[in-house]
């Protein structure tokens, strides 16, 4: 039995895993959570994040408008699952026009640290880099410096200092759809100046692991447990006919979290689904958050479907861990 480190969340969304299922992550029987149209003006609602907050949850979520400009908005809930997304996208406060100035904003993770909840997305400066910002009530939002220079993707928070330092996963990439991708990680004494790179883990060539053999990518911000850090990631295949996004779960070293210490050769969770497979962009599942219950060691994680609409699918913490020891890379 591994051990979730944090806080209890009861009240999470929750289903039993149906009975006869024998793979690590099930879908919630009413996805997809939230549709497309959900806001007056959005084309689709996707790799979204969500968080505890006050008595309910709170989230920044990724929502194409119906001109097709990526914008992220703030959005509140009470149950985690029927959601009020605001109908304009988050503005941002900050000192320089320079580095608050909007090119296009997407992929959001949001996480408490400390004393606030901060946000990461994919800011265009340029060509996509990683954005950071902070909030207290999703409300206002502060903006601080890019992390990196462009191209980078998928800045994911891990929610405390290590060893004195912030840590950040990101996957370095080009201005397109990237067809390669690692996941790195990157370290700040104060959330500005971000140095002291580490390479956390890669691709997988040949046919060992197919489905992360193009690129890879973390998705939610790590969930701590005894064991190590949790990370659950995407990767991706190159078809004939197009990129196809899944879903895994790696291990990384408690105090050095570079260290990759297990990781699943096969993937958890897999476009299945009509609301995955087809969509703006087919063949999709990308995960951006997970809550999590200490107590119970259970997970709900929240994924992009087909970029279309947003999903939910529950796991534990020993669904993942046994699947990684069962399928393990080593
Ligand atoms: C990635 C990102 C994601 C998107 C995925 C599939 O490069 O742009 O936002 O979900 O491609 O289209």
């Amino acid at each position: 039995m591994s051990k979730i480190i944090g806080k209890a969340l009861a009240g999470m969304p929750w289903q039993e895993k149906p009975k006869g299922f024998d793979k690590p992550v099930w879908r919630y029987t009413e996805n997809p959570i939230i549709g497309r149209h959900e806001i007056p003006t959005s084309n689709s609602i996707f790799n979204s994040a969500v968080v505890p907050f006050e008595d309910g949850y709170a989230g920044v979520f990724r929502c194409d408008s119906l001109s097709v400009s990526m914008d992220i908005f703030a959005g509140f809930s009470k149950d985690a699952v029927h959601w009020d997304i605001n109908h304009e996208p988050v503005t941002f406060k900050g000192e320089d026009p320079e580095v608050t100035n909007r090119e296009y904003r997407y992929d959001p993770r949001v996480v408490w640290i400390e004393d606030r909840y901060y946000v990461t997305w994919c800011n265009g400066y340029h060509g996509p880099t990683i954005g950071i910002g902070y909030t207290y009530d999703f409300k206002t939002f502060y903006q601080l410096e890019n992390a990196f220079l462009p191209y980078n993707r998928n800045g994911v928070l891990f929610p405390r200092k290590i060893g004195g330092k912030y840590m950040m996963l990101s996957r370095p990439s080009d201005t397109g759809h990237t067809p390669f991708g690692d996941i790195f990680l990157s370290q700040s004494p104060d959330m500005e100046y971000w140095g002291h790179h580490r390479f956390v883990m890669g691709t997988c060539d040949g046919d060992f692991s197919a489905w992360q053999s193009m690129k890879i990518g973390p998705g939610p911000c790590p969930i701590e447990t005894d064991e190590g850090w949790l990370l659950i990631y995407h990767g991706v295949l190159r078809t004939c006919s197009g990129y196809v996004y899944r879903m895994g779960c790696a291990l990384l070293d408690l105090e050095e979290p570079w260290k990759v210490k297990q990781r699943s050769r096969y993937y958890v969770l897999a476009p299945e689904m009509l609301y995955e497979q087809t969509g703006d962009v087919p063949n999709v599942v990308f995960p951006c958050a997970a809550l999590t219950d200490a107590d119970t060691g259970r997970i709900a994680i929240y994924y992009g479907c087909a970029d279309t609409v947003t999903g939910l699918a529950f796991t534990t913490i020993d669904e993942l861990m046994g699947w990684m020891k069962k399928y393990s890379m080593q």
